[in-house]
């Protein structure tokens, strides 16, 4: 199918709750990254969500709201990214948010500009882990929920969502083997060009989030890095 993330490498993931200076936002902007996906665990607010989307909106970067909560979701974003987290021990975070924002919304959303990714949580010291009520998952377990979501489900995207720590690489390779027609997203912990492009090689999408407030230049770096990498 043809999606506008398919041909994407390298996203910049920005949380709304965080300060970034212009000058730091300009420069993820203009780094070469394919887009610019807004979206944060706590204290995620309407304002911050509108303001931040005004800000990335002087460049010329697709823009995406990977939604949090249901009082934060605006108009004017190019596409929305609806996470689905297979692994919690609370339905409400597989469906029944989901179910409650297509009962308020569901008469004014375009269907073409949403897409569901299904999340599995991998670091439990983690906010969005603790947050979800996620499970402890194993190697197999991962892989069987990669089968559901590329055969059963099917979902647009699997998102590996390791969010402060870097992950397990061999687990990223072992699940990219089971993804056709799902695209593999990884998030967490990549702070140098190296995490990037050993990550990219299996991956179609990594995620940069935390490190651009900590060490812009770093961060910056990730963009070439992935560049140079075959999957
Ligand atoms: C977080 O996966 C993203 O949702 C990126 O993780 O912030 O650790 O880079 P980091």
């Amino acid at each position: 199918m043809s999606e506008p993330f398919n041909n994407w490498r390298h996203m910049f993931k920005l949380d709304p709750n965080k300060y970034i200076t212009e000058a730091d936002l300009k420069a993820v902007c203009q780094s070469g990254t394919d887009a610019i996906m807004i979206g944060g665990t706590d204290d995620v607010t309407l304002d911050d969500v509108i303001n931040l989307l005004a800000r990335v909106r002087q460049y010329p970067i697709p823009c995406l709201l990977e939604v949090s909560n249901l009082s934060s979701i605006t108009p004017g974003f190019d596409h929305y990214l609806i996470p689905t987290v297979l692994n919690s021990g609370h339905k409400q975070w597989m469906i029944d948010l989901h179910h409650q924002a297509v009962k308020t919304y569901g008469d004014w959303i375009d269907w073409d500009e949403l897409f569901m990714e299904g999340y599995i949580m991998l670091n439990p010291a983690s906010k969005a882990y603790q947050y979800t009520n996620a499970t402890a998952v194993n190697t197999e377990d991962v892989v069987a929920y990669a089968r559901l979501i590329e055969h059963l489900m099917p979902l647009p995207i699997m998102y590996l969502e390791y969010s402060g720590i870097y992950g397990d690489s061999a687990l990223v390779k072992r699940v990219s083997h089971e993804l056709e027609k799902t695209v593999l997203v990884y998030g967490g912990g990549i702070e140098t060009a190296e995490q990037a492009k050993e990550m990219a090689a299996h991956a179609q999408i990594i995620v940069v989030g935390d490190v651009i407030y900590r060490d812009i230049n770093r961060a910056i770096d990730t963009v070439e890095a992935v560049k140079q990498v075959e999957q």
